[in-house]
């Protein structure tokens, strides 16, 4: 079995109670079971979500011994974090960048997002939606077999 990273960022455990208007009314528990039903055979899924940037770093590590593939959401450290953005540089595997509402549409601060320039795709503005597409590009990205010794 190959493992999926599904890391969320902060301020995404409150999903279906914060501003639903803008992140939609499901919450982590939905959303972390759209992306286990969005997952070709032959891989798994580990998900985790933290309001801490080194805890997120921490996690983005261990997916360099343990993870096919990340998808990540980093919420508002996407528009501050260099520090996640060389950790996912660390990371040999395929990145998908996800955010729930289209952050192109919102202040201009969220207009950039460091990791976009790692990710190998961005997903933004299509609701929970998108955490099931980007597990799937992961599973077409990383195909089933075994996990890569590094
Ligand atoms: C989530 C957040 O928490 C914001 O800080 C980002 C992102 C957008 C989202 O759309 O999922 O700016």
């Amino acid at each position: 079995m190959k493992t999926i990273f599904l890391l969320n960022g902060p301020n995404l455990n409150l999903l279906g109670q914060r501003q639903p208007e803008i992140y939609g009314a499901e919450t982590l528990v939905d959303v972390e079971r759209i992306a286990r039903e969005a997952l070709a055979d032959g891989f798994t899924l580990k998900a985790m979500q933290s309001n801490h940037e080194g805890v997120l770093i921490d996690s983005i590590q261990e997916a360099r011994q343990k993870a096919a593939g990340i998808v990540i959401n980093p919420g508002a450290y996407s528009h501050t974090s260099i520090a996640i953005l060389d950790a996912l540089n660390a990371f040999e595997g395929p990145v998908m960048e996800v955010h729930i509402s289209n952050i192109h549409r919102r202040e201009s601060f969220r207009h950039t997002s460091y990791v976009s320039l790692r990710a190998d795709g961005v997903i933004a503005g299509l609701g929970t939606e998108g955490y099931a597409a980007a597990v799937r590009r992961i599973c077409t990205l990383a195909p089933a077999g075994p996990q890569p010794i590094r």
